[in-house]
């Protein structure tokens, strides 16, 4: 029999943060529900934290740890795969030098602390995250504009928002789940939706921007020149608080609203409408999402969009896009000891000095590390530890990322399944999931949250991986505390809380202050909203935002078209999966069995492309396959398709990786990434459709 225990805690099935009430019966997670009293989510939970208790309970989930003998998968001993990794992570160290270690994790998860303290101590400046192309590629940029990321302030009550490439019904991201806009919305807000693709919000909006996927840095050039034209613009805050504002307007001059028309396909009156509704109601917020930042004009976008917000003078003021206060916890830098690595080992930084706003946050561009490992330019990693990803199915150009990871002499991958890429490992370590973690969670977010995700059970041998990066870190000399829990109690230490006091608690939430500028300026060079980057400037790049046409476009390439007429929006989420996950889960599969491709019903009928068949997409590196359904809302010349996909249920060590993995069509050249944060193109590229 055995009584029902109930357990608070903090999901991170996506990016997380949803408050969860896990039920525990004889040691087991029998089912979870949404915590009512939770800030974040209150008492809301999606299918795929509902669905946890099928990925944790899986039977093909991996419990103990495993060392790949003569190409076949064996039972060992945790202390005996720590040995080994620390064994030859050391003789790599010393006969090349700790640079030749990559670390890696993948989007947003929690142990990043854990992940770069141990990358730190171990001396290696290479650490590849998603952080080039999704989200601190945002922090960095505004980083260098306005000290911090500026998010949207639902709390304020905005009265318009701008819904810019982002989908948070679907997708959650970062620091918002979709309720926050929702209730928002309800209340009576103006909405505008700047997307490709008529979803749910667009079809909700008072306007809707179907713009050129990629496009988003030439319409915000748009608004601006409406906004500098109309005098829509707060002159107070221009004129005290902004960084070269003459020289931006010059700028955004180049860019009249009929170039801008031209570049984005929008109608320039639709863009007016548009800019006067955002700048004249006060307050608005920019909702922004990752499309923004895939392009090589990530930087730019992020900081012309910041532009908006601050020429509005919505800039950290309530109901526009604020610079929450965090709750008083270590960060991820002082808890990581980023002083750990000499100015020696930073020199060596793949990439450091090509993408200089990359190397600032501490991250490598992945086409580096392929480069380095396939070419030995400049130098040849050697070994590799990835946490928590699945390169081989999500970086664009799949079949070098599969080629480079395959070479590298010892490879280990710490996940819950063995996956395509953590097939190509030499030592597999089994995670613990969110149930089986303690974590004082959320801490990477901008939100003005943490939250304390308690472990609820443990299965098999797994560790969650905070554990592992400290023991394999003890096993190799390094400065950890004796457990997890005293870990946290550090992380913790500035709130005056312990990991037990905090984890009774639930949350800490910091104390909002609005307009925080008008005492301390803003942390940048100038104290000022740099629109004139003197940061960039001195890096050497151009100091002020502008539009570069996309590497691969009917505009940059009209020789492709011929042979690719379409336009490949590639990336669409789906609420049941998480990237490259979840497919092997049969609540959520079974809501979504096969990866789509929509396809607009002219185009199909054109291509001779029925709903529901197998449809060939190709671009000029490659063609996988996925299942048309048709799509009004998007235009005729633009095709959208779904990333992620690999076939669990398919044989390993493959699982038909490159069946119909969308990354096997994306460019990573350099010419296609942006100059100054190394940001890979994952959504657009030229391609063809036709029947299987
Ligand atoms: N074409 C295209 N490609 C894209 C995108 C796109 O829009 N278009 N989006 C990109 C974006 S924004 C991102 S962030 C990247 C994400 O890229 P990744 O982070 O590499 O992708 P995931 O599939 O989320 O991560 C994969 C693995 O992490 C494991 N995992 C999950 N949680 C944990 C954990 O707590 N511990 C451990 N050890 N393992 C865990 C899962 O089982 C899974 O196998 O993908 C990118 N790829
Ligand atoms: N269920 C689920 N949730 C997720 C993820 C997942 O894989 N599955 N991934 C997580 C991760 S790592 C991230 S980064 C976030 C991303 O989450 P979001 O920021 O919401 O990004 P997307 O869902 O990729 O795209 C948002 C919207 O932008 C539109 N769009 C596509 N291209 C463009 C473009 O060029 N310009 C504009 N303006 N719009 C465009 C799409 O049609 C879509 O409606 O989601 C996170 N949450
Ligand atoms: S939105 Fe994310 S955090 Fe919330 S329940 Fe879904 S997967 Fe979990
Ligand atoms: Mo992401």
């Amino acid at each position: 029999m055995g009584e029902v225990k109930k357990i608070r805690t903090a999901c991170r099935s996506c990016h997380g943060g949803c408050g969860v009430i896990a039920h525990v019966k004889n040691g087991k997670v029998i089912k979870v529900e949404g915590d009512s009293d939770s800030p974040i989510s209150h008492g809301t939970l999606c299918s795929k934290g509902l669905a946890v208790t099928q990925m944790a309970y899986h039977p093909d989930r991996v419990t103990h740890p495993m060392k790949k003998v003569d190409g076949k998968w064996q039972r060992i001993t945790w202390d005996e795969a720590l040995d080994e990794i620390a064994t030859r992570f050391q003789s790599v160290k010393d006969e090349y030098g700790a640079e030749h270690i990559v670390v890696g994790q993948g989007t947003g998860r929690d142990y990043e602390s854990h992940l770069y303290r141990f990358a730190n101590q171990l001396g290696t400046p290479n650490v590849l995250t998603a952080g080039h192309m999704c989200y601190v590629s945002r922090v960095a940029s505004t980083l260098i504009t306005v000290g911090s990321l500026p998010i949207c302030d639902y709390r304020g009550e905005p009265k318009c928002i701008i819904m810019w490439g982002c989908n948070p019904q679907w997708t959650n991201p970062d620091e918002y789940k979709g309720g926050d806009f929702w209730t928002n919305y309800k209340k009576g807000s103006k909405l505008i939706c700047i997307d490709p693709r008529k979803g749910f919000v667009a079809k909700k909006a008072d306007l809707w921007l179907q713009l050129r996927p990629g496009t988003d840095a030439a319409l915000a050039m748009g608004f601006l020149n409406v906004i500098i034209d109309e005098d829509l613009y707060d002159p107070e805050f221009v004129e005290n608080y902004i960084n070269g504002w003459d020289e931006f307007k010059e700028r955004v001059k180049e860019f009249s609203l009929d170039r801008v028309e031209e570049i984005t396909w929008v109608d320039k009156e639709l863009i007016r409408k548009a800019a006067r509704l955002y700048a004249r109601t006060k307050p608005a917020c920019i909702h922004w999402g990752v499309p923004t930042e895939q392009t090589n004009n990530c930087a730019d976008c992020t900081r012309l969009i910041t532009g908006l917000m601050a020429a509005t003078g919505n800039l950290d003021a309530p109901g526009g896009n604020v610079l929450y206060v965090t709750p008083p916890t270590r960060t991820v830098s002082e808890f990581s000891r980023h002083k750990d690595l000499s100015r020696e080992q930073l020199a060596k930084r793949l990439g450091g000095d090509q993408f200089k706003l990359g190397g600032r946050v501490a991250l490598i561009n992945p086409k580096k590390a392929w480069d380095s490992i396939l070419t030995s330019q400049p130098y040849q990693l050697k070994a590799g530890l990835l946490c928590g990803t699945n390169p081989v199915i999500t970086r664009a150009n799949a079949k070098e990322a599969y080629a480079a990871l395959s070479k590298l002499d010892f490879l280990v991958v710490m996940d819950f399944f063995l996956t395509p890429t953590a097939e190509l490992a030499d030592i597999f370590l089994p995670s613990g999931t969110w149930l089986e973690q303690d974590h004082v969670a959320d801490n990477w977010k901008r939100h003005g949250f943490v939250v304390a995700r308690q472990k609820c059970v443990e299965i098999g041998e797994c560790w969650q991986d905070h554990k592992i990066f400290m023991e394999l870190g003890k096993k190799m000399g390094q400065e950890w505390w004796p457990t997890v829990e005293d870990s946290l109690d550090y992380l913790l230490e500035p709130s005056g809380l312990t990991w037990d006091e905090f984890k009774t608690k639930g949350y800490l939430k910091g104390e909002m202050v609005y307009h925080k500028y008008k005492e301390r300026g803003f942390s940048t060079p100038t104290g000022k909203v740099e629109l004139y980057s003197t940061v960039l400037e001195k890096w050497g790049y151009d100091p002020l935002p502008k539009y570069t046409e996309l590497p691969e476009s009917p505009v940059s390439k009209p020789e492709l078209l011929e042979k690719f007429p379409y336009i490949l929006n590639a990336g669409l989420r789906t609420p049941t999966f998480f990237h490259s996950a979840n497919r092997n889960q049969p609540w959520l599969r079974e809501i979504r069995p096969d990866p789509i491709v929509e396809i607009h019903p002219d185009t199909a009928a054109k291509e001779n492309i029925k709903e529901g068949d197998w449809v060939w997409i190709e671009s000029p590196r490659g063609k996988i396959k996925e299942k048309a359904k048709f799509n009004k809302g998007i235009d005729p010349s633009v095709i959208v398709a779904e990333h992620g996909w690999w076939y669990p249920e398919m044989e390993a060590p493959g699982y038909g990786w490159d069946i119909s993995n969308i990354n096997i069509l994306m460019d990573n050249s350099y010419e296609t990434l942006d100059p100054a944060i190394g940001s890979t193109n994952l959504r657009n590229c030229l391609c063809n459709v036709s029947p299987v």
